[in-house]
């Protein structure tokens, strides 16, 4: 069996980049891509895109899941003052109010140019209302605004000679005849798709709005943040983290808490909310650990890269190379 009739299920940003990657090491291979929906109809359009993994084992091992980071902030960080594809480079904070230090990334230390404790100074300036700012840090990151490089991406794999096909497949059945590998980016539908009861929903509401003098994120307890892009002037306020909700309608009391907690957070926020702004939820295809692995089906072989919750963007880059690097192994192996 000659694995060379490959395909990628899914647009998303983790599908994006499995296929970039597969035209990387495999520039002679033609590349299809399979979805029922793309650039602005994924969920990845709406995130924030701050490269900021969770603090927690997603891979295999903590090793594994360095190496995701390592990667993936080496790929965006490529891009940076180079191609015009939303990727820009942002500092900012992450506070808390209580004193166990919540704000501490011991995967971003290792791969961040700047991450230090924020100082007493820094503190007490952002201790507004009462709200005493315990402990926190600040770095130096990377935001990826899915908005302007799902497009860009597309493109480019497109010029590269990939194939792009949009239908919605109801089974792998569907497709493992025309391909002998299949990779899985489906995200959230690999509920479905792989009766893979571990998926399960982390439902997110945020807010867009203009305030294009905030330059900096911040972060503080009970997931609110602040992430501006620095494309159009916008920021993006959330948030929420509802476990196992598949509600996707606008929740009113979540629109005022976010209000609520954020312009606590950096009160000349408040004057934003005298214009116009928007409202989006989403459902992060959360599992336990990302699944990225390789498995027989019939005469084709499925390589899954699914389940990335709320960090997909930021870890698409690292698993789509670990997962392509799957497909080598099994191409050394013959
Ligand atoms: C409010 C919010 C904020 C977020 N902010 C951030 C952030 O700042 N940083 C970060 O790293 N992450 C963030 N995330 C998480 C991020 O959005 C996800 O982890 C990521 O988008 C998952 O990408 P994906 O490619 O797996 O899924 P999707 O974007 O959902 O893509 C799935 C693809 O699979 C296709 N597909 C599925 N089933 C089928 C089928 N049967 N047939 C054909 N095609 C199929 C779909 O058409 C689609 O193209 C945020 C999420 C939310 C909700
Ligand atoms: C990740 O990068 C950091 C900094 O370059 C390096 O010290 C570390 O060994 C790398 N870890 C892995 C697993 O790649
Ligand atoms: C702080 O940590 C202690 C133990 O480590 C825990 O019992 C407590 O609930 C934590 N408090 C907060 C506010 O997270
Ligand atoms: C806002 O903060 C309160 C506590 O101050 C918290 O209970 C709530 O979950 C937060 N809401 C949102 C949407 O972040
Ligand atoms: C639709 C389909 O064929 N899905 C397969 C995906 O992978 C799982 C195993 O993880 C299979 O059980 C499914 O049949």
């Amino acid at each position: 069996m000659v694995y060379n009739k490959i395909v990628v299920v899914g647009a998303g940003i983790v599908g994006i980049n499995t296929a970039l990657e597969l035209q990387r090491v495999y520039p002679n291979i033609k590349i299809t891509i399979i979805a029922d929906k793309f650039n602005s109809e994924t969920l990845s359009d709406g995130a924030a895109g701050i490269f900021r993994p969770g603090t927690y084992c997603f891979g295999p091992s903590f090793e594994i899941s360095q190496e995701w980071i390592n990667d993936s902030y080496n790929f965006y960080k490529s891009f940076l003052n180079n191609e015009p594809c939303g990727i820009n480079e942002i500092s900012g904070y992450m506070f808390s109010e209580t004193l166990n230090d919540t704000t501490k990334n011991h995967y971003l230390e290792k791969c961040l140019p700047e991450y230090r404790k924020a100082t007493e100074d820094e503190l007490k300036l952002y201790s507004h209302n009462n709200r005493i700012k315990k402990c926190g840090s600040f770095f130096t990151t990377i935001t990826i605004e899915s908005k302007l490089f799902l497009p860009w991406a597309l493109k480019k794999f497109i010029n590269n000679g990939g194939e792009i096909i949009k239908k919605k497949i109801q089974s792998f059945d569907d497709i493992c005849e025309k391909f002998n590998v299949i990779f899985n980016c489906s995200g959230l539908e690999a509920a479905n798709l792989c009766n893979d009861n571990d998926m399960i929903p982390i439902r997110g509401q945020v807010i867009r709005v203009k305030a294009p003098w905030i330059d900096k994120f911040y972060y503080n307890d009970m997931d609110t943040y602040i992430i501006p892009s620095k494309e159009d002037g916008t920021v993006v306020l959330g948030g929420c983290r509802d476990f196992g909700n598949y509600d996707t309608t606008i929740q009113n009391r979540v629109t005022e808490q976010i209000i609520e907690n954020c312009t606590n957070l950096i009160p000349s926020l408040k004057e934003a909310f005298n214009s116009e702004y928007k409202i989006w939820v989403g459902l992060r295809p959360y599992r336990y650990r990302i699944r990225v692995e390789a498995e027989h089906f019939k005469n084709a072989m499925i390589i899954h890269n699914y389940g990335h919750g709320g960090y997909g963007v930021t870890l698409a880059p690292g698993t789509a190379k670990y997962a392509v690097k799957l497909l080598c192994y099994l191409h050394s192996n013959l």
